[in-house]
């Protein structure tokens, strides 16, 4: 990847090809509410100098946002975070040998003075991630932040009164 220019105010970053299944639930979410955003494979151990590329130029090239997803020795939330003054969003992907325990304790203990805004494991923290991001750009742009007034107000409309019985 060269740093080339953003074409979107967010970027979706996760370690790996096999964080997508947890990730596209961020994309999903932006999708919902009409915001653009870049996805894109950086690996903070196999490919460290494209993790340096992004970060380093993240802000200049326009992003204003960054959502990272990783699993495991989970390290590219906080090498972005170290990199970038934009506000980091990180999401521990659930994984296999520890069900993303690793990924959330590697994402969420940082030093203090180097911030990752840390979300749940999994889709829940992907979605999350995405809403936050919203919330941020919305601070400065009203339509957006009407179309999310709307997207949180369709969600409450959704939770019944009574469960259904279920046969
Ligand atoms: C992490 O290790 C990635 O974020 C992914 O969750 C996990 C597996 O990565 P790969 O082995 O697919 O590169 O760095």
């Amino acid at each position: 990847m060269t740093a080339a220019t953003a074409t979107a105010d967010i970027a979706i970053i996760m370690g790996s090809q096999s964080d997508w299944q947890t990730m596209r639930h961020a994309a999903e979410t932006l999708d919902a509410l009409g915001v653009s955003y870049d996805a894109r494979i950086v690996s903070a151990h196999r490919t460290p100098e494209r993790l340096y590329d992004f970060a380093r130029s993240a802000k200049s090239n326009g992003f204003k946002v960054i959502v990272a997803g990783a699993g495991g020795a989970a390290h590219l939330p906080g090498m972005t975070a170290a990199m970038t003054t934009l506000p980091v969003l990180g999401v521990p992907v659930e994984t296999g040998a520890l069900s993303g325990e690793d990924s959330l304790l590697s994402i969420v203990q940082m030093p203090a003075g180097v911030p990752v805004g840390t979300l749940a494991i999994g889709r829940a923290g992907a979605v999350n991630a995405a809403l936050l991001a919203v919330s941020i750009l919305a601070l400065g742009n009203p339509a957006l932040a009407e179309r999310l007034d709307h997207w949180r107000q369709a969600r409450t409309e959704a939770v019944a009164e009574r469960p259904e019985n279920i046969s």
